[in-house]
């Protein structure tokens, strides 16, 4: 019997860099601030970390516009500073995970600069120009993301429109020419070379585009760059990735975020296991604090994946989204039932930093917005001490603290056996013990209205129930002769002890059914 490979099994925990732990007193976090932190993570007992852009970059979309993806921005560090993180991850036994940026570049990045320096230059090719329509206007009807407007933007100089699915200032790199592929994967290997275990792919989807941009259908339009989706061109791209990736020792990764929402798609992206190891799935994160609509989320899952052996990913918070707690109407009972969930679904949990602690996005007052996707409230810096500056390093932080920094920190919550961050680390314990947790398969059980329960099983026998309550009623489960003993409980209620047959409001379990009483 084979051991999976580590990414099936791996807790995955995402850091976006700038507002993890600021060490030079700038208000922006830094590699340095993660390095002092392992220890932390080490305590919580993830597996692997996943960085956002640390890149060169002038920030317009904070990091995800790169001008330079073989350098650290000096605003994070150095190289050598991420040498000697990856170094003291890998000593605990962490893995590392960066981000990679394929769909487009900074357009003060030097490609870009000399692409568009004149229409004969020879790197003109590297990002898609376009004459005007006939009679003026962009080339065809797309949309960019966060403004809504054309996905075109006019040169003067050189009388032509290039490309971008994002902001004018995020150009779109043009993978039908084999230099940009030869030059993205030279990437790909500068950090491989570094010792990197893997990376997200940050819309990977977007990178194969039909050779004639047609107009998008009507009905798309809403949908920002919906119609560049699902093109053959990328399935192609994405096999000459993962080549790359296999020929190098130790199972390197990658994540891909494939952000169409829709998991039948999402799932053609895995290809016949030539293509992503793994794929984010969106849909589950867009999904409410409601039992039915999440059965149906893991209905889907195992119909579409599981056939194919494709194996699922799950994140409930991200740096792109209203944290879950906060989406779900703030209850922290709740937050305590979706770790139970998050952690206890068949596949690979990507936790989002600060989420172990409960955080709630930070209310942003409009004099302190900068995100033009209008996403600050997810990405406020993480409380590391009771005490103001919260363990940063002396100035005020880019974006305003989250709710209660005081008491809801990492110094507060780890001297606190019965906070929310105590829970996480115990789930993750638990995973650690179970082989039906971390791989096993899963088949939902009989549960009453409001509540959802499943068993994961393991060809070992080792086996695992979990039960989440959705509802605010305390229920009981039906008498299916299900027994054991409480592993962990999201209230910390009754662990150790006899399941009894009921679960609490907005309570979840995870149970041992093959333990008995000592
Ligand atoms: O996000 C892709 C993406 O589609 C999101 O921008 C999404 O449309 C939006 O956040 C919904 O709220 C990735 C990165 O995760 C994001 O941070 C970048 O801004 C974007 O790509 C461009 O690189
Ligand atoms: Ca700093």
């Amino acid at each position: 019997m084979s051991e999976p490979p580590w990414w099936k099994t791996s807790v995955v925990y995402q850091i976006y860099p700038r507002s993890f732990c600021d060490t030079n007193g700038d208000g922006v976090g830094d590699l340095a601030g993660i390095r002092r932190h392992l220890d932390h993570l080490e305590w919580l007992g993830v597996d692997a970390i996943w960085l956002s852009p640390f890149y060169r970059s002038p920030m317009a979309d904070f990091g995800y516009d790169i001008s330079d993806y073989c350098d650290v921005d000096p605003l994070f560090g150095t190289l050598a500073d991420f040498d000697a993180l990856v170094e003291d991850a890998h000593d605990r036994g962490i893995r590392i995970i960066v981000d990679w940026v394929p769909n487009h570049t900074s357009d003060q990045h030097p490609w870009f600069v000399e692409s568009r320096s004149g229409r004969d230059n020879p790197r003109r090719d590297w990002y898609l120009w376009r004459d005007p329509a006939p009679g003026g206007g962009p080339p065809n009807n797309w949309v960019a993301a966060f403004t809504g407007g054309p996905a075109w933007t006019y040169d003067d100089a050189t009388g032509q429109y290039y490309l971008h699915s994002f902001l004018p200032a995020q150009p779109d790199l043009n993978w039908a020419n084999p230099e940009v592929v030869e030059a993205m994967h030279d990437v790909l290997r500068f950090w491989l070379d570094r010792g990197v275990d893997g990376f997200r792919v940050d819309v990977v989807h977007l990178i194969g585009k039909a050779p004639d941009l047609p107009d998008d259908p009507e009905e798309y339009l809403p949908i920002p760059h919906s119609g560049l989706n699902h093109r053959p061109e990328t399935h192609e791209l994405l096999r000459g990735l993962r080549r790359l990736l296999d020929s190098y020792p130790g199972d390197r990764m990658m994540v891909g975020e494939v952000y169409l929402l829709d998991t039948t798609m999402v799932a053609t992206y895995y290809g016949s296991g030539d293509e992503l190891h793994l794929a984010f799935n969106f849909p589950p994160l867009y999904t409410p604090w409601d039992a039915e609509r999440w059965r149906s989320q893991i209905e889907i899952v195992s119909r579409e994946l599981d056939p194919i052996g494709a194996w699922p990913t799950w994140v409930l918070s991200n740096h792109d989204n209203k944290r879950h707690r906060t989406r779900y109407g703030g209850s922290e009972a709740r937050a305590r039932a979706a770790a139970v969930l998050l952690l206890g679904l068949r596949g690979t949990p990507f936790l989002y930093a600060g989420e172990e602690l409960g955080l709630e996005d930070a209310v942003v007052p409009d004099d302190r917005v900068v995100d033009p996707g209008g996403r600050d409230g997810c990405r406020a810096p993480i409380p590391w001490e009771p005490a103001p500056p919260h363990g940063w390093a002396g100035a005020d932080p880019w974006l305003p603290w989250p709710p209660e920094p005081g008491t809801r920190n990492v110094v507060s919550e780890r001297e606190d056996p019965a906070s929310i961050l105590h829970l996480y680390r115990r789930l993750l314990a638990a995973r650690r013990r179970s082989p039906s947790l971390r791989e096993g398969d899963l088949s939902l059980i009989d549960a009453p209205p409001g509540v959802l329960a499943w068993r994961r099983a393991h060809q070992s026998g080792d086996e695992r129930v979990l039960i989440v309550n959705f509802s605010a009623e305390r229920v009981t489960m039906p008498p299916s002769g299900l027994s054991g003993l409480v592993e962990v409980a999201s209230d910390g209620s009754g662990e150790g002890a006899l399941f009894t047959g009921e679960v609490g409001p907005d309570q979840a379990l995870l149970i041992d059914p093959g333990a008995t009483a000592s």
